[in-house]
């Protein structure tokens, strides 16, 4: 298989990082990571929009040829296809948990951070929107008001003991945020030390440029 990729960017960070918490549990997965240049606007060239036509990364290319163009889809897929220890649990209840936190971060934090970072130093080169930054900056507080009360229960990673997708989301998004050298986080102390916890690890350390 092969991953259309590019570093920093959230959305293929956190199937970069899935990958790499897989291979830290000892999984074979034999993915070739293939770099899209963004800056380049390679991603809107007709090569990359074959692949995907919508022009966005993260891309999985299945050994089939088929391609797969949503990360989570891309996450979930690799989860079912490669077995082994994974990152979402088996059974239903827990599974569901765990899928509906992710949902959560994705739609709360991530979705609006990836507009936030856009308006402010965009990597992809869009003007500052300086107002419309300040509104995003806003709207993600309620969510990582969430995550601060999530962890007051002193769980190491987001779904509990171990790291799960939710993570790899959450990781890949402050990751972004740290581009524009803001600090969203305020004074969530629970979040803060998660986000050191997380980034610590041999698995993640030396995936993040930020
Ligand atoms: N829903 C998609 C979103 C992918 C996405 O928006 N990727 C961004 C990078 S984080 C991208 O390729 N942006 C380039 C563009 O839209 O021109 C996913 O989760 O994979």
């Amino acid at each position: 298989m092969k991953l259309y990729t590019v570093p920093l960017a959230p959305n293929p960070m956190r199937v970069t990082l899935y990958i790499a918490e897989r291979k830290a549990l000892g999984c074979d997965l034999d993915i070739e990571p293939i770099t899209v240049n963004t800056l380049k606007g390679r991603h809107r060239e007709p090569e990359h929009l074959a692949r995907n036509s919508w022009g966005t990364l993260p891309v999985l290319e299945l050994n089939s040829g088929r391609f797969i163009t949503e990360s989570l889809v891309i996450i979930e897929y690799l989860e079912s296809a490669i077995l082994g220890p994974s990152l979402l649990p088996s059974e239903p209840e827990e599974k569901a948990v765990a899928r509906n936190l992710e949902r959560i971060i994705e739609m709360r934090i991530a979705l609006p951070m990836g507009q936030y970072v856009h308006c402010q130093k965009s990597p992809l080169g869009l003007p500052p929107d300086p107002e419309k930054a300040q509104a995003l900056a806003q709207q993600i507080q309620p969510g990582f008001d969430y995550v601060e009360q999530l962890l007051q229960d002193g769980r190491q990673f987001l779904e509990g003991a171990k790291p799960g997708v939710s993570d790899c989301t959450l990781g890949a998004f402050l990751q972004f945020m740290r581009f524009t050298e803001t600090d969203l986080v305020g004074e969530r102390q629970a979040l803060r030390q998660w986000d050191e916890r997380y980034r610590g690890r041999d698995a993640v350390k030396t995936l993040f440029m930020v």
